[in-house]
C-alpha cells in the first residue's frame, strides 16, 4: 500500500435509512477502488463491511465497519455506518473523524425517516453531506420523487450534480452536469445525447449558481462571465459544502457499480483534506474497539496530529498510562495491511492495546487529549438476571465487556435497587447485547422491567423520643433521643418555632449540618440540646442512625430525601451510655418521626420529547395520556411535530418499542431526568400494597 499524505486523505462515513444500500455501496467503492477484485453481496453474506456472524444473519449491519478505497492518488477511508436508529453509536462515533458524509437514499422511497434522522444528526454534529440516490436500477426507482423529497427535507442545499437517463431495471447511464458529460456503467464518458441538452443545461446554470455562492471570489467572476470553469465549479461546491450549506447529489445504482467511480472522484475532489497537523507530536484518538475472530481486541483510530510510526510509544494524557503500538494497519473490514507508518489525518488500527478503549487519546507527551465524543441520552433501560443465579456474576462481566465497546451501551449494578441495570439507544440493541451474552459468552440470561428509583419524604412536621436500653450481664447500654422533623426545602431560612409537645417553643441551634445525598435532595441535622442532655461527642451517633435510616423510607424501603432534623432533648446513663446505644436510639426515633411526618413516595419525572410527523401527533398524545403523561409545548420542525412532555419514568418501560410501532416506525424521542415528583394517592397505594406485599413474601 501507497503512503499518504495528510493533503490526499479523505474520510468520510455512509449514513442513510436501513437498507437504503450503504454496505452495498462500500463495497462498490472497495472494488472502484481496487481494495477487492470482486464484489460481494448483502444477500450472499460476504461483503467486506458485514463480516460478522450477527450482520449476515440479519441482512444490516449492526457497528461502523471501517475501510478504504485508493482512487486516483488519494486515499479515501469510508466509514460503512448502520441505518437503523438503534445502532446509531456507529455513525455518531464516525462523525468524530470524518469530514463529510455521504447519505444514501433508497430511490424507490426517497426521503425514509431514517434520512431524515441521519439528516438531523449528521447538522447536529456539523458533518457536511454528499447525496447518493442509490437503487436507480430498482424497477420501482423515482428520480423525481427522490429529489422532491429530499427538496423538501433539506431545502435549497439540494443540488442535484447527476440525472439519471433509464432509472429502472435497464439503469446504466446517467447526465453528469457538472463535467457535462454522459456517464455508463462502466464509467466511461461521452457527449450528452441531444434530447437530454437542454435539462443538462439549465441544472448546470443551477448548479454553477450554487457553486458561485460558496465563495464571493467565484460570485464576482459569475456576475462577469456568467460561467465558472468545471475546477471553479468544484472548488465552489467543496467550499459550500465545507460550510454545510451545499448538499450535491448522485445518481447510483450500488448493485450494479454504476455511478460509484463517478461519486468517488468527486468525493476527492471536493471534501475537505482532514484538518490535522503533520508538523505537530502525533497523537491519536480511538474512536471504536471491537473484539475480532482470531485477532482479539481491535482499536480503530485516526491519527489526529502528526506521523504515526511502528513501535511508537505513547501515553493517555488523560492518565498518563502508556501504551507501545508495534504494530499498525491499514484497515478494511476484516482485512488488515501492516504498514509501516500512517500519516495525519489518515484512519488505521492496531491490536491488542492494554489502554486502547474507545473515546481515548494516546499522544507523544505534552499533547493535549482530544474533546471526548458526545452521545444521546439512553432511550431504553432494563434490568438483566442470569437464567442460572451462580452465573449472576459471570453475565455482569460480559455485559462490562460488552458495553466497553460501545460508548451508547452500559450497564451497572445497581446497588439501590440491587439489579443488573442495562441502557441503550432501542431494544434492538439491547436484544444485541443480549444475543452476545448468549452467543459469544455461552450464557443464559434474560431481561426484565428495572425496579424505579422512588424516594420518600415528609410532608409536615412530627417529634418522637425513643429510649433504648439493654441491661445484659455487667455493661449495659443506654440512650435517649428526643427529635422533631420537618420537610427540608431548598432555599428556605432554617425554620426555629416549633410547637413541642403542645407548647410552642424556640429552638436554639447550636451545630448545624448539611449533607447533600448521593441519590438526590439533602438532609440537614441540627443540635439544640439544652442542659447537657445529651453529650456533644454522641451527636456523631444519632446522625448514623438517621443516616442507615434514610437508605431505608418506612413506606416502601426507598431512599429517603429533603428531611431537617433536630435533636432537642434526651438522655444519657453515667455508665452505659455509648456510641451503639445513640446510633440506636438515633435510628429509632427518626424512623418513627418519620412515620407521623405524612411520609410520602417520590418518582422520578423525566423531560420526553418526541419527534413525529404530524399525523402521529394524535396517536402519540393520546397514548401519553395512558402514561401520565403531560404535555407542555409542541412545535414545528418542518415536515416533523415536536411534543416536549414530562412523563414518569415508571410509564416509560419499553417506551422506544411502544412509539416505534404507533407512528410506524418514524417517530422518536429522547429522554432526560428533570426531577422527582409525589406520585398520585392511587400509585401511592398501589406501591404500599406491593411493597407489604414483597416484605410478607421476604419473612
Ligand atoms: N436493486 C438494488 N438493490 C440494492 C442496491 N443497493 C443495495 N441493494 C439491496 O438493498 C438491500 C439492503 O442493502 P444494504 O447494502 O445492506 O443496505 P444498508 O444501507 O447497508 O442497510 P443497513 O446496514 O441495515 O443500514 C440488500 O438487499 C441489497 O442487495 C441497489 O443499488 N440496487
Ligand atoms: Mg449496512
Amino acid at each position: 500500500m501507497k503512503e499518504y499524505a495528510t493533503k490526499d486523505i479523505r474520510n468520510v462515513v455512509l449514513i442513510g435509512a436501513t437498507h437504503s444500500g450503504k454496505t452495498t455501496l462500500s463495497e462498490a467503492m472497495l472494488f472502484e477502488g481496487k481494495v477487492i477484485d470482486r464484489r460481494g453481496s448483502v444477500e450472499d453474506k460476504n461483503t467486506v463491511s458485514d463480516n460478522t456472524d450477527y450482520e449476515q444473519a440479519n441482512q444490516k449491519s449492526i457497528s461502523a465497519t471501517p475501510l478504504y478505497a485508493e482512487f486516483g492518488g488519494t486515499k479515501i477511508n469510508i466509514i460503512d455506518a448502520p441505518g437503523s436508529d438503534d445502532f446509531c453509536g456507529g455513525a455518531l462515533t464516525a462523525f468524530k473523524v470524518c469530514e463529510a458524509a455521504i447519505l444514501t437514499v433508497n430511490a424507490q422511497q426517497g426521503v425514509e425517516v431514517g434520512t431524515e434522522i441521519y439528516g438531523r444528526y449528521a447538522k447536529q454534529y456539523g458533518v457536511p453531506m454528499i447525496v447518493a440516490v442509490n437503487q436507480l436500477d430498482h424497477e420501482k426507482a423515482n428520480w423525481e420523487h427522490a429529489l422532491e423529497t429530499l427538496k423538501e427535507s433539506f431545502g435549497s442545499k439540494i443540488i442535484p450534480v447527476q440525472f439519471p437517463i433509464n432509472p429502472g431495471t435497464s439503469f446504466n447511464s446517467f447526465v453528469d452536469v457538472l463535467t457535462m458529460k454522459c456517464y455508463d456503467a462502466k464509467g466511461a464518458a461521452s457527449d450528452i445525447p441531444a434530447q437530454y441538452a437542454d435539462e443538462a443545461e439549465s441544472l448546470h446554470q443551477e448548479l454553477v449558481e450554487k457553486a458561485a455562492e460558496g465563495d464571493d471570489a467565484l460570485m464576482e467572476k459569475f456576475f462577469d462571465t456568467m460561467e465558472l470553469s468545471t475546477e471553479e465549479i468544484m472548488q465552489g461546491l467543496s467550499a459550500g459544502l465545507a460550510k454545510g450549506e451545499v448538499m450535491p447529489v448522485f445518481c447510483t445504482s450500488a448493485k450494479n457499480d454504476v455511478g460509484v467511480a463517478r461519486l468517488l472522484e468527486f468525493i476527492a475532489g471536493a471534501v475537505p483534506a482532514p484538518k490535522c497537523d503533520a508538523s505537530k507530536p502525533v497523537s491519536l484518538f480511538i474512536f471504536k474497539t471491537d473484539v475480532e475472530q482470531h485477532v482479539g481486541e481491535v482499536s480503530y483510530f485516526k491519527v489526529m496530529s502528526g506521523t504515526l510510526n511502528e513501535g511508537a510509544d505513547l501515553t493517555n494524557p488523560e492518565n498518563g498510562n502508556g501504551e507501545r503500538l508495534s504494530a499498525i494497519y491499514a484497515v478494511a473490514g476484516a482485512k488488515k495491511d501492516k504498514v509501516a507508518k500512517i500519516n495525519a489525518g489518515d484512519i488505521g488500527c492496531a491490536m491488542k492495546l492494554k489502554n486502547g478503549k474507545t473515546d481515548v487519546t494516546l499522544a507523544a507527551s505534552g499533547v493535549e487529549a482530544i474533546p471526548h465524543m458526545v452521545f444521546p441520552d439512553f432511550k431504553y433501560t432494563c434490568a438483566v438476571r442470569a437464567l442460572d443465579k451462580n452465573d449472576e456474576v459471570k453475565v455482569g462481566e460480559a455485559l462490562s465487556k460488552i458495553t466497553a465497546q460501545d460508548p451508547t451501551l452500559k450497564s451497572y449494578f445497581s446497588n439501590e435497587l440491587r439489579q443488573t441495570i442495562l441502557q441503550g439507544m432501542g431494544e434492538q440493541h439491547i436484544n444485541y447485547a443480549m444475543w452476545r451474552v448468549k452467543n459469544e459468552f455461552k450464557l443464559e440470561a434474560e431481561t426484565y422491567a428495572p425496579k424505579i428509583p422512588y424516594r420518600e419524604t415528609i410532608t409536615k412536621t412530627a417529634t418522637a423520643r425513643y429510649r433504648h436500653k439493654k441491661q445484659s450481664g455487667g455493661a449495659g447500654q443506654f440512650g435517649e433521643v428526643a427529635l422533631l422533623i420537618t420537610p427540608y426545602v431548598e432555599g428556605q431560612e432554617q425554620p426555629r418555632n416549633f410547637k413541642i409537645d403542645g407548647k410552642d417553643t424556640l429552638l436554639n441551634i447550636k451545630g448545624s449540618e448539611t449533607q447533600t445525598l448521593q441519590w438526590g435532595g439533602k438532609l440537614e441535622f441540627n443540635n439544640c440540646v439544652v442542659g447537657g442532655a445529651i453529650d456533644l461527642s454522641f451527636m456523631p451517633a444519632i446522625l448514623k442512625g438517621i443516616n442507615q435510616k434514610m437508605t431505608e423510607g418506612p413506606l416502601t424501603g426507598s431512599y429517603a430525601r429533603d428531611i431537617r432534623v433536630y435533636v432537642y432533648d434526651g438522655k444519657m446513663h453515667p455508665v452505659d451510655s455509648k456510641e451503639i446505644a445513640f446510633i440506636i436510639a438515633g435510628r429509632n426515633a427518626f424512623s418513627e418521626a418519620f412515620r407521623n411526618a405524612g411520609p410520602k413516595i417520590l418518582e422520578p419525572i423525566y423531560d420526553v420529547d418526541i419527534t413525529t410527523p404530524s399525523e402521529y401527533v394524535g396517536p402519540c398524545m393520546s397514548d401519553l395520556n395512558t402514561r401520565r403523561g403531560m404535555i407542555s409545548n409542541q412545535e414545528m420542525d418542518g415536515a416533523f411535530t415536536i411534543l416536549h412532555a414530562r412523563v414518569p419514568l415508571a410509564e416509560l418501560y419499553r417506551y422506544s418499542t411502544v412509539l416505534s410501532s404507533l407512528s410506524a416506525g418514524s417517530a422518536t424521542f429522547s429522554m432526560k431526568f428533570a426531577e422527582y415528583q409525589q406520585v398520585p394517592a392511587d400509585v401511592q397505594k398501589k406501591l404500599l400494597d406491593e411493597y407489604a406485599a414483597q416484605a410478607q413474601e421476604e419473612e
